[in-house]
């Protein structure tokens, strides 16, 4: 039977954030100064190809071609006839990273992906959408494995044809500005296909934390002077709102970009029927300046340096069957519960195995 923690939803201003039954998401609580967070390193990368095999190298990497300022870009096209989408019902977890694990052997505080990271960063500044980290000690180090939450997974199979046509927009605008190899083009005739991908992989610490993750690059610089990685990336987004985006927009785009160091965003501003009409980039280290007022990146920073004291001085069983179940909904304290060879277990035979050789 799972053992609930609970603890109490409206938190005093006293409360200390690290209380021993939940953790805290009020802003107040997290305005103290930046922490300490190394420079990211790039240990390593890896591809995903048009299958979603894994190698372990850049054959998926992009070069980012600049296009005009006012381009004319269309991107519902091919969204009937040269899509290929990915498996959403199919959950990798961490498995990916952990196969890059095996053949690299860091030894880090924590494993995670770059987009969960991101979700800890936005947290107090979260109004609409919860999130459930699963969190395995194993060998000493912490896996963070998101789990979809109900509400989720109920929007996903819920879907406008609208909202599906849409999520192709992005991958599309990727296909206008991104060329296979520094000496080619981008080609807009091909096919958008969702299971490639090029992943960095990175080490870092947040305080205390030692953190290795990875995250999806859209491409790199095609200079080949351009700085080493992780300098060189370039991020690619879509957005509506011509000249800035929605504040929210604007966090997620800092937090994801600023964890693993890259240094700019390209925007695509598109009209409503999906013409991308004027690009623009942002250099990452001046957003925090776009929004000053709103929101702070040390309220981020502290709240998931926090979270993870909180994830060492909870999840103390090494046990590779064992998750402790993070839980966050809108407004409230992060909660946990514990689970024994659950259906939340999520660290494969093959990985247990293999290190336990
Ligand atoms: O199983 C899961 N719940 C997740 C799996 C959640 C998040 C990521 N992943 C995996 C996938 O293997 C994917 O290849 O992570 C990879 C991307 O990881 P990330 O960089 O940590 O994720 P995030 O920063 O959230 O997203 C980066 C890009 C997205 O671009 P935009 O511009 O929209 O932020 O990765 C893509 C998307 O293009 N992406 C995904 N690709 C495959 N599976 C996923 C996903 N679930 N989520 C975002
Ligand atoms: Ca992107």
């Amino acid at each position: 039977r799972p053992n609930h923690h609970q603890s109490q939803s409206g938190s005093t201003p006293w409360q200390n954030p690290l209380c021993s039954r939940g953790l805290s998401t009020r802003r107040e609580l997290y305005e103290r100064d930046f922490p300490v967070y190394k420079q990211p390193v790039e240990v390593g990368c890896f591809s995903l190809d048009s299958e979603r095999r894994f190698f372990n190298d850049s054959r998926q990497l992009r070069y980012y071609a600049e296009p005009d300022r006012n381009p004319h870009f269309d991107l519902k096209d091919g969204y009937k006839d040269r899509y290929v989408k990915r498996d959403e019902n199919l959950k990798e977890k961490l498995d990916h990273i952990l196969r890059w694990i095996l053949s690299h052997c860091p030894y880090v505080d924590f494993v995670t992906w770059r987009g969960h990271l991101t979700k800890l960063l936005t947290t107090p500044y979260e109004a609409r959408e919860g999130w459930l980290l699963a969190v395995t000690r194993f060998r000493g180090t912490l896996y963070i494995s998101e789990v979809e939450t109900e509400a989720s997974r109920r929007e996903r199979e819920n879907r406008t044809e609208r909202h599906a046509e849409m999520m192709y927009w992005g991958y599309k605008f990727e296909q206008y500005t991104c060329a296979d190899n520094v000496h080619s083009l981008p080609d807009p005739g091909g096919v958008v296909n969702t299971n490639e991908g090029f992943c960095t992989v990175v080490q870092t610490r947040l305080s205390d934390h030692r953190l290795l993750f990875s995250g999806e690059v859209d491409c790199r610089d095609k200079d080949p002077k351009a700085p080493a990685p992780p300098a060189c990336y370039v991020e690619l987004k879509t957005s509506l709102e011509i000249t800035t985006p929605k504040q929210f927009k604007l966090i997620k785009w800092w937090a994801q970009s600023f964890l693993p160091g890259v240094p700019r965003v390209v925007a695509g501003f598109r009209d409503h029927d999906g013409v991308v009409v004027a690009v623009e980039t942002f250099p990452v280290s001046k957003m925090s300046q776009l929004i000053k007022n709103c929101w702070k990146p040390t309220v981020c920073m502290n709240f998931c340096c926090d979270f993870l004291s909180f994830v060492k001085q909870t999840a103390t069983e090494d046990d590779p069957g064992v998750v402790y179940l993070f839980s966050f909904e809108p407004h409230r304290d992060v909660t946990y519960s514990i689970h024994r060879d659950s259906q939340y277990s999520f660290l494969p035979h093959w990985y247990v195995d293999e290190i336990t050789r």
